[in-house]
């Protein structure tokens, strides 16, 4: 029943779900010169393709204001993405970007679609793959149900492979052919009263709102010695540390230095606001021992009279020595890992976050329950294209 996802290089439904281990690889294999120089024709007339200059502060203004109105809602409809101008910036300017992958379709000159892709390496177990990360993909209000979203998907489709990529990863909300990992997201209240009056957060029925509130209280003050912001000196370290904590699991992006440095290094000279806040932990020795980091990404409040949004920190990545020090003792990366999340949510606090959201991936298990995190109602499903592999527990973050 799955028109258009039936027809594409992905695994289908009940086909090779028995447990026995298939092996991993692409699906189908193509080559640049057999690829389409000119965009998929657009059968709607007053449709036309845009190729985004996101480095022009107008364009990239009609992006942030398409997903403003238009992007991911929860299911009650209550809340939306509220991708700000310098979120937007880091997620779709991370290096090696391509202007041909930022796409929209205009009616007009209204922006009413747009879908994007960046260029990215991932591990799926022993394999690195050269890949693309799609994400962003919107359309109007108005025009929804009207088979657009093939439409984009095949056209970034075209785009990317022009430039020899063949593999790609996406997440999604919905259930597509078909899922390599399945992930729910977990909440951990931080201002919680707040969340209460928007709706987010209900008061359980054996408590009260002044109780509900208490037990979301966080300490001011952080408690691993050596904590401190991560810093450009920093970089060769948590390359390091990361990428032997990454080796741990099963889907993981390869970043190289520029791409830590891009992804993980608040600018404080940079216009805009705040994205990404990193934390190392350095000892007495000058070692980074380890570090985490979490990311900005608000909410909309749909419908309330007080509050226009709520202020989300995510997760991002994290990394401890302890996972090798001790590598067979769970419990020792249990503690270490509830002292530098509990530290994380007293920064998050104190940096005006009004929740702290994480998934079931990586470690996190060990410490989501400690930190008084509650599960949500979404769920975060993980796609490959054009590459069949073994179900994955636990691997990369999204943004
Ligand atoms: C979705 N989220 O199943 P079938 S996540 C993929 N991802 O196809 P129409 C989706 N496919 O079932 P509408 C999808 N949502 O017939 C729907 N579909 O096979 C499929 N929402 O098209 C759907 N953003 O145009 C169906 O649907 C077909 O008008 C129906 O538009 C859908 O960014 C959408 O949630 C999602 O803006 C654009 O509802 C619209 O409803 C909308 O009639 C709010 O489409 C915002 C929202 C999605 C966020 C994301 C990741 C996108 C990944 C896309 C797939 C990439 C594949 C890899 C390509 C590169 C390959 C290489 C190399
Ligand atoms: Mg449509």
């Amino acid at each position: 029943s799955y028109k258009f996802w039936s027809t594409q290089p992905v695994p289908q439904f009940g086909e090779e779900e028995e447990p026995k281990l298939i092996e991993e690889g692409p699906l189908k294999i193509q080559e640049v010169k057999d690829i389409p120089t000119e965009p998929l024709s657009l059968a709607l007339e007053q449709f036309r393709w845009v190729t985004m200059d996101l480095t022009n502060d107008a364009e990239m203004e009609e992006v942030e204001k398409l997903l403003y109105g238009h992007y991911v809602e929860d299911d009650e409809a209550m809340f939306r993405f509220k991708y700000s101008n310098s979120l937007l910036k880091w997620s779709l300017l991370s290096p090696g970007w391509k202007k041909e992958w930022h796409v929209g379709i205009r009616s007009g000159n209204t922006l009413c679609a747009f879908i994007s892709a960046i260029p990215t390496e991932m591990r799926v177990r022993d394999n690195v793959v050269r890949s693309s990360e799609v994400n962003f993909l919107c359309i109007h209000k108005k025009l929804r149900g009207k088979r657009l979203a093939p439409v984009l998907i095949k056209e970034i489709t075209r785009r990317i492979n022009l430039e020899g990529t063949w593999q790609a990863i996406y997440t999604g909300g919905i259930v597509l052919p078909r899922p390599v990992s399945t992930c729910r997201y977990y909440h951990r209240a931080l201002n919680w009263t707040k969340l209460y009056e928007v709706g987010f957060s209900p008061c359980p029925p054996n408590s009260k709102p002044m109780y509900q509130a208490r037990k979301y209280n966080v300490s001011d003050t952080t408690s691993t010695r050596g904590l401190r912001e991560m810093e450009a000196k920093d970089l060769d370290a948590v390359q390091d540390l990361l990428e032997r904590y990454l080796k741990r699991f099963d889907l993981t992006p390869v970043w190289d230095k520029a791409e830590i440095d891009h992804w993980l290094l608040h600018k404080k000279d940079a216009p805009g606001e705040q994205v990404i806040w990193s934390y190392v932990v350095e000892n007495a020795d000058g070692k980074i021992t380890d570090f985490f980091s979490f990311y900005c990404l608000e909410s909309s409040v749909i419908q309330s009279q007080k509050y226009s949004a709520i202020r989300a920190a995510y997760l991002f990545y994290y990394a401890t020595d302890v996972a090798f020090s001790e590598p067979d003792d769970r419990s020792a990366l249990k503690t270490r890992l509830n002292a530098l999340m509990g530290d994380a949510l007293i920064l998050a606090k104190r940096a005006n976050f009004d929740v702290f959201n994480a998934l079931s991936l990586m470690d996190n298990s060990l410490f989501l329950e400690q930190q008084k995190f509650g599960p949500g109602d979404g769920q975060l499903h993980y796609y490959l294209f054009n590459y069949k592999a073994n179900p994955i527990h636990g691997g990369v973050n999204k943004r």
